[in-house]
């Protein structure tokens, strides 16, 4: 029924309609055939809310299986699925539903009265995390069954909204090949069979816990512990008679802190994965010490799905990224010339996992994505003599916050439009368990304004991940000769901002 369909054809193939596909707290085992039939049922009420091929779906709902079925169920109808993080401001979404112009918006019930003016043309359902709401009722209404729309390799299967350097966000285009090709590379590289049970608890609005989670899963035929997010009561209660966990480095230090996690209960595990973010190579040695597994650390990103993996059966080398995977080429290196073997550069990566452009942005897309295909990460690294890439830092000014990206562009664009504000520089500093957390340092106009007042006026603008999580006033920001903002200097002044031995402490204060 899928035949036409690249994606859906291939995500469907593997697993055996009666296994049961997820288990998941407090709802219902869910099967393989069960997963389809109610993803076939979505797309026909997309289809019959007008969705054309190559349509948006944008979608800002809480993790749940019917959320995935949305997911299917948009490739199958030929349309392109856009699925937006759950921390985003109404100012946010209405950024994103304007560029992406989508035909179906899919929002929380709870945010059904914000996001509805924001939707413009666009038909609007509900869908909370209990599966409620419109389209789980429209669904229902319908028939099962449903003729996938054809689509091929080179269609558009869905657009992530990566934030930019300049502080508007980018979509970023992923075709149906490229999805699938990258997640059939993952299923054999990391010898996922349909033995495996995974435990799934990352958000789903973003590439590792959609497309390498969800999908390395789907083509295996294997099951997933489904948890609604990160907790490590659920992931450790879990643990026993699963195989398999992926995550961000903020999981596996989290774990560590608990007495809970030791070899014995990680006893029928095969595989810990870990990356969008670096994994501290004294993470790595802790998780092995206490568990007798070595982590495997991978790095990819949205524009790519994923680059390297440090292998399955060889050596997992702490503090490397492993080697290209299986298909895609990588390169180091220096603006338009490749650098010697073991120098530093920019990573540059080429295959068929590399996506297709920045939605509407020819010229952000000319900028990153050479004309041969080879696409420019931004990220800094090196390669050793036997292939293992290590990554030293990053071209681009970002953050990585427990596994979500800040670009400080857009955080210091918010608070400079704040009254009262001369200008402001926003960094990322190490945090003990977030891995780095945003803080700003702000010149003022207005000497009576608070750091509590600048919190405040950002809290509708920017989701509650990239907001500061400490701000610091100077009398001015540091600058070099050519008047640039040092960073480097500020992010040296506030390194020991959050004190690394007080594991969990998120708020030193705003201001002083
Ligand atoms: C939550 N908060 C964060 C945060 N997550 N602040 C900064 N950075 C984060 N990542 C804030 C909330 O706003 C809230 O603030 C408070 O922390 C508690 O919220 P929570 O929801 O209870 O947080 P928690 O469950 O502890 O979440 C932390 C986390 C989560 C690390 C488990 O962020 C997470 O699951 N991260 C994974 C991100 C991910 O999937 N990245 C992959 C991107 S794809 P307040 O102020 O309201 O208390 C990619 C490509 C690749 O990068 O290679 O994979
Ligand atoms: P995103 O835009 O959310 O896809 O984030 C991608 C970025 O996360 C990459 O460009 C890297 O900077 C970073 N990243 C992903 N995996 C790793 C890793 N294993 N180690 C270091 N950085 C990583």
């Amino acid at each position: 029924m899928y035949d036409g369909n690249h994606l859906a054809h291939r995500l469907a193939a593997a697993g055996a309609p009666d296994k049961v596909f997820a288990t998941q707290p407090a709802r219902p085992d869910i099967t393989y055939a069960a997963l389809f039939e109610g993803a076939e049922r979505i797309a026909g009420v997309l289809a019959g809310a007008g969705l054309a091929a190559g349509d948006r779906v944008a979608v800002q709902v809480e993790k749940s299986i019917e959320a995935l079925q949305l997911y299917l169920g948009t490739v199958m109808a030929g349309g392109v699925f856009l699925p937006l993080n759950t921390a985003y401001t109404g100012a946010e979404v209405d950024y994103f539903l304007t560029d992406a112009t989508p035909r179906v918006v899919v929002c929380d019930p709870a945010r059904e009265a914000e996001i509805a003016p924001l939707a413009g043309n666009a038909r609007l359902f509900t869908l909370g995390a209990d599966g409620s709401g419109t389209l789980s009722q429209a669904a229902e209404a319908r028939e099962p069954g449903f003729e996938a729309a054809a689509r091929g390799a080179d269609d558009l299967a869905a657009i992530l909204y990566t934030s930019g350097t300049t502080g508007r966000s980018k979509g970023a285009m992923l075709s149906h090949a490229n999805l699938s090709s990258n997640s059939e590379v993952l299923r054999d590289f990391w010898r996922f069979t349909p033995d495996d049970v995974l435990i799934h608890a990352l958000p789903i609005f973003h590439t590792h816990g959609l497309f390498v989670a969800t999908n390395v899963a789907l083509l295996s035929g294997c099951a997933l512990h489904f948890l609604p997010k990160f907790d490590a009561d659920a992931i450790l209660d879990a643990m026993p008679g699963a195989t398999a966990l992926m995550g961000v480095p903020t999981f596996y230090t989290r774990l560590l802190d608990d007495p809970r996690l030791t070899r014995e209960r990680a006893a029928s595990m095969r595989l810990f994965i870990s990356g969008s973010a670096p994994l501290l190579a004294a993470t790595h040695e802790a998780w092995e010490a206490r568990t007798g597994h070595r982590i495997l650390e991978r790095y990819g990103m949205t524009e790519t799905n994923m680059n390297t993996s440090n292998p399955h059966d060889g050596e997992r080398r702490a503090g490397t990224v492993g080697v290209p995977l299986p298909g895609v080429k990588l390169r180091i290196m220096d603006g338009d010339r490749e650098v010697a073997q073991g120098e530093i550069g920019v990573i540059e990566v080429r295959g068929p996992n590399v996506f297709q452009g920045y939605w509407q942005m020819p010229e952000k897309t000319a900028e990153e994505l050479r004309p041969d295909g080879w696409f420019i990460t931004g990220d800094q690294g090196f390669i050793d003599a036997d292939g293992y890439v290590t990554i030293v830092g990053r071209a681009k000014d970002m953050v990585i916050s427990g596994g979500f990206n800040v670009y400080p562009k857009e955080v210091e664009t918010e608070i400079d439009a704040i009254d009262g504000i001369s200008e402001s520089a926003v960094v990322g500093v190490p945090h003990p368990d977030l891995g780095e957390a945003v803080i700003a340092a702000v010149v003022r106009a207005d000497a009576r304004l608070t750091a509590d007042d600048i919190a405040a006026a950002l809290e509708n603008r920017l989701a509650r991940f990239k907001q500061p999580k400490a701000i610091r006033f100077l009398p001015e920001l540091p600058r070099n000769t050519m008047g640039k903002v040092q960073k480097a200097a500020l992010r040296a002044d506030y390194a020991d901002l959050f004190d690394r031995s007080d594991r969990g402490s998120t708020q030193p204060g705003r201001g002083k």
